[in-house]
């Protein structure tokens, strides 16, 4: 039985979806539930329970629950390759009424240079059954001068607003010093009204009648904010912070509160950004609840790239209240309690599943397999880079 469904980049090579079940010993266990996609990088749920795999090509894909997948819609005129594409898909809480939904994506402006652009699409008229591609609106568009760290988180909170994590405009170690900078959409945590025609601050946004900053800001000081995801108990926010040369991180804003300064480029995890020795830290910063090596750390093994991960609260008491996480190139799968307990670690669960994917980047693929099962595709490893 499906208690509650979890997506893992590390197994996103392996076009695998998992759901962690109850079977007579209690222990975890991992049930592959559909396959066959071309780089799935996140599964997202309209309010109705429909889930629905988002490719990074563009297409989005509605399980069934039989077996069986409809395509729902191909997202057109995307910028697809690298960690650019569709990033992701959230249904609003009146999807049934507005037939309105929403996509992250990579495309090129007028004058063929990349953005990053959030689009509302409508379904076709007389349900919610398929999407319509010719019905995009542009709610949001950003330029970027590098082609990496394009975030890609997005989803409805529980106050009904539209969240999204941005990336920090790419290369290395924030040049531009952008996700320090409130005059900037990039390395951000953004919150918007999006109930109306175009999206909008509320205004309780923390910023909000502010001169000179963005008042879509809801938080700040993050490098590439790939997913993220609500507890769907207490409403706080769990952030999978990529690192750069030396920590992964967990970053947690907790309900009700906003305007945290995750530290960035100044801080990396819990300690001070190597590459900017004696830089203060900024006032106010936060580190994160949880941080690992970037590389080897003896308590979990190797990771190079957080990909955020969800609190479970279903049937399985080993897992109550636990951030499950997992890093996308090496293929780890992890826990943590989110009361400041006891790490477990989840990877050897991927086992049967055949092969996991490890690759450093794009130009260094190096690959364990464990199975001929399935096919690693190295080239998507720097999504979240
Ligand atoms: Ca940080």
């Amino acid at each position: 039985m499906i208690q509650r469904l979890l997506t893992t980049a590390a197994t996103a090579a392996l076009a695998l979806t998992v759901s962690v079940s109850t079977p007579a010993s209690a222990a975890p266990v991992l049930h592959q539930i559909a396959s066959g996609f071309n780089q799935p990088l996140a599964i997202s749920f309209s309010p109705d329970g429909r889930q629905f795999v988002v490719e990074q090509g563009g297409r989005i894909v509605e399980l069934l629950g039989n077996g069986s997948q409809r395509n729902f819609m191909t997202v057109p005129k995307i910028v697809v390759g690298g960690e650019k594409g569709l990033l992701n898909l959230a249904f609003p809480k009146d999807f049934a009424t507005t037939r309105r939904f929403y996509v992250y994506c990579t495309s090129a402006d007028a004058n063929g240079r990349l953005q990053v652009e959030i689009r509302r699409y409508l379904t076709i008229a007389g349900g919610t059954q398929l999407g319509d591609p010719t019905s995009g609106t542009k709610l949001l568009a950003y330029p970027k001068q590098f082609e990496n760290h394009n975030g890609g988180w997005m989803a409805f909170g529980p106050d009904g607003y539209l969240y999204l994590g941005t990336g920090d405009g790419g290369s290395g170690n924030d040049p531009a010093n952008n996700a320090q900078n409130l005059g900037a959409l990039l390395g951000k945590i953004l919150r918007l009204d999006v109930s109306g025609a175009g999206g909008v601050p509320p205004r309780t946004n923390p910023f909000y009648g502010i001169n000179n900053v963005y008042w879509k800001i809801f938080a700040y000081g993050m490098r590439n904010p790939f997913r993220a995801n609500f507890d769907s108990a207490t409403g706080d926010l769990y952030i999978g912070d990529v690192g750069q040369d030396t920590r992964e991180e967990v970053d947690v804003i907790k309900a009700g509160t906003s305007g945290q300064n995750f530290g960035w480029r100044v801080r990396e995890g819990k300690i001070q950004n190597p590459n900017y020795p004696g830089v203060p830290t900024p006032a106010g910063a936060v580190d994160p609840i949880y941080d690992y090596a970037h590389g080897y750390d003896p308590s979990m093994g190797t990771g190079h790239a957080i990909t955020g991960g969800v609190v479970y609260h279903g049937k399985l008491p080993e897992l109550q209240g636990r951030y499950v996480f997992a890093d996308f190139i090496d293929g780890g799968l992890w826990s943590i309690d989110t009361r400041g307990g006891s790490f477990m670690n989840m990877t050897a669960l991927l086992g049967r599943f055949g092969t996991v994917t490890r690759c450093r980047s794009a130009k260094t693929p190096r690959t364990t397999s464990t199975s001929s099962t399935t096919t690693a595709e190295c080239s998507a490893s720097t999504i979240n880079d």
